[in-house]
């Protein structure tokens, strides 16, 4: 393939002056990556390395590719949804150098391009959110696929497609999921999705949280994160659940438990964080309060039957930047924020840089265990790969120091009493 460094593909590079701007303070908000990067800087282990990497173009994304550049590396990179592209961000990465094509607001024939185009780089590492660089590797360039050493997968649904691929045997190279990081999920899922969805339902519609029922499907990592954040700001939070322990835990917490049936009656807003398909459909749009809001966070817009939805309207406009008004034939109004896309990215920033910062630490550091594996000659088997515990805590205890925290050290004799069984009451 045909590449050339330094070609992009993106909105605007008048942009690129705020864009630069907007890096500088995800920076600043970043200390273990700019950490990572000054250590790496010195060694750059993935020189000779070449990454394709796909995942949304924020301003925090943007700290990770230069700082895998810092550290050697030659990237190519494409957004992992079509609306969640910073496109001032896109210009500055373009205007350094970065080979880029990402603009917010591409159609899915333009999002499939933009990976392509990265495939030009003939990466021997992948970079992944939502599998789906991994998923045109496998499927149109089987024979690129041979030269990848490995990969890494940032979200949820990403790692549970690429476990269903290697269970099948289809995965043709090994992939460490990101996500299943404590250090990622514990406060990216949970902090930041429940923040930053809130933010995209704020910016869209500038609604009063406080008293309006307030419907969370999905009681994961996410959805448990959307639904404190949400009552936090005085809202009446329902959460749907198809996982008994999960709804428990919902309960117990303290928020009422419904079907979806039964809530469709009585949301004002409703959020979907499931990773599964058609949890809003029609039946549930036609038991809907006149004005009820719906929208995603999950990574893929399935999770809202918009085909459904259409079916039922007789009319539809967009009444606000990433706001969607259908107007319902029995006259009903329902709006629908970012066309069903993650409503965090698409309509607001997505996470804030605090936390994005150690989901990105685990990134760049599996991306040098990857290099290194390889230079070792070690192979990795073609499966799914789990970040060590010992990673975690590294990240984790240098997120603290960069915070100002001390804490306690296990002495010897604790140590021995762990490990010893003899000891008990
Ligand atoms: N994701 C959320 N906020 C993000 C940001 N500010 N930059 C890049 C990616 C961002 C998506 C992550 O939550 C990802 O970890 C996921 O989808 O799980």
């Amino acid at each position: 393939m045909d590449y050339k460094p330094g070609v992009y593909k993106v909105r605007d590079l008048k942009l690129a002056e705020e864009g630069r701007k907007k890096i500088e303070w995800a920076e600043s908000r970043m200390p273990v990556l700019m950490e990572l990067r000054k250590e790496y800087s010195k060694t750059k282990p993935l020189k000779g390395y070449r990454i394709a990497g796909c995942l949304h173009v924020t301003k925090e994304t943007a700290v990770l590719i230069e700082t895998l550049v810092a550290a050697g590396a030659q990237v190519s990179w494409s957004g992992c949804n079509p609306l969640s592209t910073q496109d001032d961000v896109a210009a500055a990465l373009a205007k350094k150098g970065i080979s880029i094509f990402a603009w917010h607001g591409m159609n899915v024939k333009e999002f499939y391009w933009c990976i392509e185009q990265t495939l030009k780089i003939e990466p021997n590492l992948t970079l992944d959110d939502g599998a789906d660089l991994i998923f045109t590797i496998h499927n149109k360039y089987p024979k690129l696929a041979e030269k990848v050493i490995g990969g890494t997968e940032e979200t949820t649904t990403g790692v549970k497609r690429l476990r269903a691929m290697a269970a099948d045997g289809a995965l043709k190279y090994p992939v460490i999921a990101v996500n299943d990081a404590e250090t990622k999920w514990d406060f990216d899922n949970v902090y930041g999705t429940g923040q930053s969805s809130i933010d995209g339902i704020l910016r869209a519609t500038s609604v009063l949280l406080a008293g309006k029922n307030f419907v969370v499907a999905g009681y994961g990592h996410c959805g448990s994160g959307v639904a404190k954040r949400a009552a936090g700001m005085g809202a009446n939070v329902i959460v749907t659940e198809v996982k008994p322990t999960a709804a428990l835990k919902a309960a117990l917490e303290g928020f009422r438990v419904m079907p979806m049936d039964e809530a469709a009656k009585i949301g004002d807003i409703f959020i979907t964080a499931t990773g599964v398909k058609d949890v809003i459909v029609k039946r549930h749009f036609e038991k809907m309060k006149d004005g009820a809001i719906v929208c995603n966070t999950g990574h893929y817009d399935c999770e809202i039957n918009l085909n459904d939805l259409a079916q039922l309207a007789k009319s539809k406009r967009v009444i606000r930047e990433n706001n969607e008004e259908y107007t319902l034939k029995n006259g009903k109004r329902i709006y629908v924020l970012a066309q069903g896309r993650l409503v965090n990215l698409a309509a607001a920033e997505g996470h804030p840089s605090e936390v994005m910062d150690m989901s990105f630490a685990n990134q760049f550091m599996s991306q040098v265990r990857l290099a290194e594996l390889h230079r070792k000659g070690v192979k990795l088997e073609n499966a799914v790969h789990e970040i060590s515990e010992e990673q975690d805590q590294y990240i984790a205890s240098i997120k603290l120091k960069t915070l100002g925290y001390k804490i306690d050290k296990l002495t010897k004799e604790q140590l021995k009493y762990i490990s010893d069984y003899s000891e008990g009451t």
